[in-house]
């Protein structure tokens, strides 16, 4: 049954079936598919189709726009439904996705999870620069910083964040995660990042493991 529901939102997604992706996600959320399910089994698993899509020629820039813009309309609906009024203050994270790339969409939901876990979240937004994260950390203290990037070529702006923050003395203070659809565990090595989570549940998982919480 459940499948059923998070079948009809993946289709509404790779259809760009803007009309009906509010209430698509309404039906599924009565029936009672639990709403990180909604996002994560329908609406993540739908861009996926929409990539593989456009990787083969079937689908255009245009398609992927749209299909942005589809997903943030969903994501409209389940995002109060993630965030939790009762929270414990678990600290800071400062988040964005780096210089070069636009993608916001999976940034949005770590932020959005991270923030109903009980982290105050600083969200930088898109193409940030790596001067501008130093100076959120400066302005921010935060614990955490997130970084993402779904470009390939954009994955090196993420080395010159952690190379500022080592330059500035400040790679000691903060733990660094980062993530997006090409990231691995190896690339962070690589580079000195201290997680890649790959989703947003594990974003949460992964961050209270570095500060200690779980
Ligand atoms: C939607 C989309 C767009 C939209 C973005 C809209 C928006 N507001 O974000 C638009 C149309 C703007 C776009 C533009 C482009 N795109 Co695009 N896009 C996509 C698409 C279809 C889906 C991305 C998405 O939202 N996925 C759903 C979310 C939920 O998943 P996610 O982002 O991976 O996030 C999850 C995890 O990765 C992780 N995560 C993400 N960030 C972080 C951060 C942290 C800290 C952590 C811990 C975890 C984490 O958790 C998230 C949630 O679980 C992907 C295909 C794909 N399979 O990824 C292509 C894709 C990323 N795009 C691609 C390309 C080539 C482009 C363009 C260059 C196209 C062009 N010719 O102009 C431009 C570049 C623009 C730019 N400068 O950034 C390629 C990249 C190829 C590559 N390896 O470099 C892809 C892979 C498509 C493809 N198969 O070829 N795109």
């Amino acid at each position: 049954m459940s499948e059923d529901h998070l079948q009809k939102i993946s289709q509404a997604i790779v259809e760009l079936d803007y009309q009906n992706i509010t209430k698509i996600v309404k039906e599924a959320l009565d029936a009672g598919v639990p709403p990180l399910k909604v996002v994560l089994e329908g609406m993540a698993k739908g861009m996926e189709i929409v990539g593989q899509k456009y990787e083969a020629n079937e689908y255009f820039l245009s398609e992927l726009i749209m299909a942005g813009e589809v997903m943030k309309e969903g994501m409209k609906i389940v995002e109060p439904l993630l965030k939790d009024a009762e929270k414990p203050n678990l600290g800071t994270v400062v988040i964005g996705t780096v210089k070069g790339d636009l993608h916001d969409i999976g940034k949005n939901i770590v932020a959005t999870l991270l923030s109903a876990a009980g982290f105050n979240v600083i969200d930088l937004g898109v193409d940030v620069a790596p001067e501008k994260f130093i100076e959120a950390v400066e302005k921010y203290n935060p614990q955490i910083v997130g970084m993402s990037a779904l470009l390939t070529v954009t994955m090196p702006a993420m080395k010159d964040v952690i190379d500022l923050l080592k330059k500035r003395s400040l790679r000691e203070k903060v733990k660094v995660i980062i993530g997006g659809a090409a990231v691995t565990p190896e690339f962070a090595k690589k580079i000195g990042a201290d997680a890649a989570p790959k989703d947003a549940v594990e974003a949460v998982q992964v961050s209270k493991k570095l500060l200690g919480l779980s």
